[in-house]
């Protein structure tokens, strides 16, 4: 696994390795969730353009499915994934940028975290239609089989998500065709104010992957150790030729929905019975039961992740905002990379 933040190493073949591969993806969690607060802070100091969706609490889940993944595979994240853009190596600082609408941006300025995307470490913007990322993930994977790439594509939805059609289309697709994909469902049981019981008649949305042709799992998403065990067994075996998956991490997201929602539907001794279930207490146990020194390694991991935050933050604070004079580029991909797309280039 890279070091800081790159794309991580996939398997752990010895003792040695399994203690750095335990101890970065500890720091991965640590660093996404220290991002994900210093982000909701700038929102309520102004320094954001558009909404901020966080992932607090949810950390676990993009840390443990990306862990196993490689360079070249393709990523769908949900609104709620910053965490996947640090885990594909994205730089903190360029992260920051365009969530501040810099210049140095993804999107070089175009766009807030919402819709940015990287396709150089593989992810895909995110469109607001919920679940219309799904199709595109499982066209990728269509790709990778097609041209017998040993790739994956991985798509991240909410279970508010999964009761859309194209959600629905793209699982049967990729279950008639037996595609390289796998589907992350994180259910966090509320789609905005709409709590599960309201949307769904049944409890887990794994269940509907049998009615695909293939197999759903559910893990709890506040337990890194089982979302990465689980996701380094099930990443293999699609690589592998083994058919889709879907994967359901049951979780909660600790603030609203956005920045801008108090969450008043829902009563906080539900929240505070979640929050002693929070991923990142849990992982220092299992780490503590190997032999780690936590305390130290907490301290250590504190002060990285923050100054590296810190360093994000004053990097996009100090680019610049883009010149109005390129509003209109990179819109369109230009005529002679079009042509070229259709065969007539
Ligand atoms: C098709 C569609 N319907 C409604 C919305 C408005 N909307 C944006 S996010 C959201 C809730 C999404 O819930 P879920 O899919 O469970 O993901 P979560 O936000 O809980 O992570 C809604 C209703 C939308 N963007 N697209």
């Amino acid at each position: 696994m890279a070091d800081t933040n790159g794309v991580a190493a996939s398997s752990a073949p010895d003792a040695g390795a399994r203690i750095e591969f335990d101890l970065n993806l500890y720091f991965q969690m640590k660093l996404i969730r220290a991002f994900e607060e210093r982000v909701s802070r700038l929102h309520r100091q102004n320094k954001i353009l558009g909404g901020v969706y966080s992932g607090a609490g949810q950390e676990a889940i993009v840390t443990g499915i990306c862990a196993p993944l490689r360079e070249g595979d393709f990523v769908a994240p949900l609104h709620r994934d910053l965490g996947v853009f640090l885990m594909r190596g994205v730089e903190p600082g360029r992260l920051m940028a365009q969530i501040m609408g810099k210049e140095s941006g993804l999107s070089r300025g175009k766009d807030s975290f919402l819709h940015g995307g990287d396709l150089e470490h593989g992810i895909f913007g995110s469109t607001s239609m919920l679940g219309s990322s799904l199709p595109v993930a499982v066209g990728a994977a269509l790709k990778f089989q097609l041209k017998r790439e040993p790739q994956v594509a991985v798509a991240f939805f909410g279970e508010g998500a999964s009761s859309r059609g194209d959600v629905h289309e793209a699982m049967n697709f990729a279950g008639v065709r037996n595609l390289p994909v796998i589907f992350v469902c994180e259910n966090n049981r509320y789609a905005y104010s709409t709590p599960l019981e309201k949307q769904m008649a049944i409890e887990d949305v794994a269940a509907r992957a049998e009615a695909y042709g293939f197999k759903g799992h559910v893990v709890s998403g506040n337990d890194l150790l089982a979302v990465v065990q689980l996701s380094e067994r099930v990443i293999h075996r699609v690589r592998e030729g083994g058919g889709p998956a879907l994967i359901e991490c049951k979780t909660y997201r600790y603030r609203g929905h956005s920045e801008h929602d108090p969450a008043l539907y829902r009563d906080k001794e539900e929240l505070l019975e979640w929050q002693s279930r929070d991923p990142i207490p849990r992982y220092e146990f299992y780490l503590e039961k190997r032999g780690h020194d936590v305390k130290h390694i907490r301290q250590e991991i504190d002060e990285r992740t923050q100054r590296i935050v810190q360093e994000a933050v004053d990097f996009a604070e100090h680019d610049p905002m883009p010149e109005p004079s390129e509003a209109l580029e990179d819109l369109y991909a230009p005529p002679q990379a079009a042509a070229s797309l259709n065969g007539k280039g």
